[in-house]
């Protein structure tokens, strides 16, 4: 605490800075306001010093990676949000991937006899996949590996599939759960800000359904992962206010795990005019993320669209999570720009990656339950590896 003190001492030119950092190290709520002008005034040394203050208290060294692989089951989607690099159905329809049930099979029995925990499905909105598709496909999955974990499918993809089948959100959720889905995946979030979501994916799922979808998720005891793609049209406000709508959804349900800031990459989509984020206002979006959303346990910086190495270094601004050790099984940040054009790391290579930042790994599963510990923390800063 004394340490912090003098750390954060730097912003007593700045009260308002000041107030807030008091608040965030007493452990009490700071409002929109204030997480605007932590955005607006905030430097990156402060902001990291601060998050890295509240990660610390809340997870110490400790930071997660589970082993999973992705299935994709198609990239032809329905949909035509402008920041989309991998939607093939209007463009390029050639390009375009439709997986069968054996297929995808297929991929979880490559799996067999290896120590992964989850399969993440995710993919565009096909317009003949539907839900009793997919729901054929979990059955299946569990009967041939019934300890693997599925986290799959988006709000968006959710909300077309339950409105195809003429289903309730509340129906179609229970029938997915019974057929095997475990959780969600966060994806399909964006913005919730209207007159940002118009300008960037106007015709798909909006901000009240995708939290209506995660809720009744949380209602029926299912965990799910929270989203938020920035860097493109918004302003501070829109990711105060989208941060804001998830942290009250969370203090009603408290079904998050995870809240994952997704950086929009502009290659080869309909928003390529847009510049990039710089490394900086990365790091500060990781910051302001970890000081606002008090209530989320985890924060996830997402390795194959980030780059491996700005994901090492937002392990000191706040984050606790690097994902898996995914195989090149995931094509949607590699079509958008990512310099991870191969997006695989061994567990060896993650577990490095993280010692390097002075962290401690530890292997998870997807409800973050620890599978294994690779070392062990004596004193904050010194970790003794095994
Ligand atoms: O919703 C699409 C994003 C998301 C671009 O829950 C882009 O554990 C940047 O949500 N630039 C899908 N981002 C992926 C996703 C996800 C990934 C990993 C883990 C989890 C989890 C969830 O990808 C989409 C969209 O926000 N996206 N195009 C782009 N050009
Ligand atoms: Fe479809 Fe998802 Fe791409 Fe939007 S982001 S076009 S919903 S695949």
């Amino acid at each position: 605490m004394i340490a912090i003190n003098t750390i954060l001492d730097a912003s007593k030119t700045n009260p308002e800075l000041q107030k807030i950092g008091d608040k965030v190290i007493a452990g009490e709520r700071i409002t929109q306001e204030e997480g605007i002008l932590l955005f607006e005034q905030g430097s990156p040394g402060w902001l990291g010093a601060l998050a890295n203050f509240v990660r610390e208290r809340m997870h110490g060294h400790r930071t997660y990676f589970n082993r999973n692989f992705h299935i994709e089951p198609t990239n032809v989607c329905v949909f035509s949000c402008k920041f989309c690099s991998y939607s093939r159905l209007y463009k390029n329809r050639e390009e375009g991937w439709e997986l069968s049930i054996d297929q995808m099979l297929d991929i979880v029995k490559s799996y067999d006899g290896k120590p992964v925990t989850e399969v993440h499905i995710v993919g565009g909105v096909h317009p003949k996949m539907d839900m009793y598709f997919f729901m054929d496909l979990m059955r299946k999955i569990k009967d041939h590996r019934p300890d693997l974990h599925i986290k799959g499918f988006t709000a968006v993809e959710l909300d077309y599939m339950f409105r195809k089948a003429k289903v309730s959100v509340e129906e179609g959720m229970k029938l997915m759960h019974e057929a095997g889905l475990d959780s969600l995946p966060g994806g399909g979030a964006e913005i919730f800000a209207p007159e940002i979501r118009e300008q960037i994916c106007a015709d798909k799922v909006d901000g009240a359904g995708w939290l209506h979808i995660h809720k009744t998720a949380h209602l029926l005891g299912m965990h799910s992962n929270a989203t938020m793609l920035y860097g493109h049209y918004e302003k501070f406000e829109h990711r105060i206010d989208h941060m804001d709508q998830l942290r009250r959804l969370q203090d009603e349900t408290g079904g998050f795990n995870t809240f994952i800031p997704l950086k929009f990459r502009n290659h080869d989509n309909e928003m390529s005019h847009v510049p990039e984020t710089t490394l900086i206002e990365d790091m500060k979006m990781y910051a302001v993320a970890r000081l606002y959303m008090d209530n989320f346990p985890h924060l996830k910086a997402y390795w194959p669209m980030l780059g491996r190495h700005n994901a090492q270094m937002t392990l000191s601004f706040g984050v606790n999570d690097i994902d898996g050790t995914i195989d090149d099984s995931t094509r949607i940040y590699s079509m958008a720009g990512s310099e991870e054009q191969n997006p695989s790391m061994s567990t060896q290579e993650l577990v490095a990656l993280i010692r390097q930042a002075g962290r401690l790994p530890v292997e998870r599963d997807t409800l973050y339950n620890e599978v294994k510990v690779y070392g062990e923390v004596q004193e904050p800063g010194e970790i003794h590896l095994n």
